[in-house]
């Protein structure tokens, strides 16, 4: 029987060894959430990295990790601690990541790095190979696989390839300056359809095609020697179930019951009329999702409208993330020394403007926050979606809440009820936040009303399955066009 076989950077599953035992714990970003529901059919599996470098792993435990990770259909590849340095801290997040949400100035070239990348690609190559059968498809996932699907199409040439790019595709003014950026498209092109999150990254990516590769481009499709490469948008949904059902058991919950945080938000914030409503901003820390501006932007509302001091609190959640990249460190520090002046300049004894918690959060008390918060305040300078803005409405019950976001996020095309704001203009966002914390119920209702019958019929399970039947559809297209 023919399989799906899926292929990430990472494993849906955190390993853990504790000496002989091995843990699996899943994993619980956007992606692995996203991909469950066609992985969870019985004829598909998962290859990636399992997190664990080839030197922490003993030789005596090896098989044990392999037949953990197989008992949950998926194959680890094997990546050394120089792999991860040049790999993915190197060309990935040090080079790609900025390049494609328009940081040129973190943008690094480097030799050393670039070479890795495609020692690592032909690592993960070889591994989907030796699991490669007649029929199969295969979906490889985001900016580290970028030269896979070639290196596959060239072993395999009749074998079904779709690509998905989870970030946003840099305009060609900006792609064009990677000096490697023939060798990337090529690599990219080894699939037969490629999927973005917007129509915008995917006219970026066309153009790239055309203008350095000199294709041949007939609305979407891209004509090479022998093949047609198919290119489409596919915005990613979440599991809107997931989120509704943990809102509904939130509620249900009698107070000994509540969590710590949720107890804490109750004791503290919600005291009668009286309350501080609550401003939430959730993000890896990550120079791409606007941390910095929003916290200023933040200070900026708090010196025009001194009404709001004492009446609204930013909680601010910032999940650590590539800390050994030095870009992140200094963004670190900034926010540290950002949310300390504005808490120095503004806070009273029975109020401080910011909640800062910089810490991964179990799901369970990111449903606190998104359920106790008014308002979701989200300012990314570039992010390829934002599923927090996704989830933040999906947990909201009562349909109260108002949603801020940034016009530089892929989710704001599809959100146009949310309160659309651009992150570099503190004036509006200022605006927009004593808008929000006014805005009367009715209206908030009927906001998010929509917003909540879209998230809940484009969820993620379409999602994925629209990007297989398209991708069905386009190798019976291409069979056609042999035959013809
Ligand atoms: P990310 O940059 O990681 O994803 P995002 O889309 O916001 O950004 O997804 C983050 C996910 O992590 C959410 O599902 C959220 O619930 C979860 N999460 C955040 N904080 C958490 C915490 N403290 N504990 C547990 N879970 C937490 C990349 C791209 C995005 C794109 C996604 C999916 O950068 O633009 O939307 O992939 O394609």
């Amino acid at each position: 029987m023919s399989k799906t076989i899926i292929i990430s950077n990472r494993l849906p599953l955190q390993l853990k060894i504790n000496e002989n035992t091995i843990e699996t714990t899943p994993s619980v970003g956007g992606l692995a959430t996203g991909m469950k529901s066609v992985h969870k059919q019985n004829n598909s599996i998962w290859i990636g990295w399992s997190g664990i470098t080839e030197e922490e792993i003993d030789a005596s435990i090896k098989s044990d990790i392999n037949t953990a990770l197989e008992s949950h259909q998926c194959v680890g590849v094997p990546l050394t601690q120089n792999d991860i340095e040049g790999f993915y801290y190197g060309f990935s997040n040090n080079t790609l990541w900025p390049l494609f949400h328009y940081f040129m100035e973190y943008t690094a070239f480097e030799k050393n790095t670039w070479e890795t990348y495609i020692d690592v690609n032909q690592k993960f190559a070889d591994i989907v190979l030796q699991n490669l059968e007649d029929g199969d498809q295969i979906w490889v996932h985001d900016y580290q696989l970028l030269l896979l699907p070639n290196l596959i199409r060239k072993q395999k040439p009749e074998v079904s390839i779709g690509f998905f790019l989870h970030i946003p595709f840099p305009s060609y003014e900006v792609f064009r300056t990677i000096p490697c950026r023939e060798e990337l498209l090529k690599g990219m092109l080894g699939a037969d359809l490629i999927g973005f999150h917007t129509y915008d990254y995917e006219r970026h990516f066309l153009s790239s095609a055309q203008r350095i590769l000199g294709h041949e481009i007939h609305f979407n499709n891209i004509h090479l020697d022998d093949r047609i490469v198919k290119v489409d948008s596919f915005p990613m949904g979440i599991d809107y179930n997931k989120f509704h059902q943990a809102a509904i058991e939130h509620n249900q919950k009698v107070k000994e019951d509540q969590t710590e945080l949720q107890q804490e938000i109750n004791k503290h914030i919600k005291k009668g009329n009286n309350q501080a409503k609550l401003i939430l901003s959730i993000d890896r820390l990550d120079y791409t999702k606007g941390i910095a501006n929003r916290l200023r932007a933040f200070e900026y509302f708090l010196d025009k409208y001194p009404q709001f001091r004492g009446k609204a609190r930013l909680v601010m959640l910032a999940v650590p993330s590539r800390s050994n990249i030095p870009q992140y460190q200094i963004l670190k520090n900034e926010i540290d020394q950002l949310v300390g002046r504005i808490n120095g300049k503004f806070a009273e004894v029975s109020w401080t403007p910011i909640w800062y918690f910089y810490r991964s959060m179990p799901f369970e008390n990111l449903i606190d926050l998104y359920i106790s918060s008014e308002v979701a305040l989200l300012t990314p300078i570039r992010d390829g979606m934002n599923l927090v803005a996704k989830e933040y409405i999906a947990s909201k019950l009562d349909k109260k809440g108002v949603l801020i976001l940034s016009e530089m996020t892929g989710a704001s095309n599809e959100m146009s009820e949310a309160l659309i704001i651009n992150p570099n203009n503190f004036e509006e966002i200022a605006d927009t936040l004593k808008f929000a914390l006014e805005m009367p119920e009715e209206e908030q209702i009927k906001r998010n009303e929509a917003l909540q019958k879209r998230l809940q019929r484009y969820n993620v399970e379409k999602w994925a399955n629209d990007f297989m039947d398209s991708l069905q559809a386009t190798k019976d297209d291409a069979i056609q066009y042999t035959l013809k």
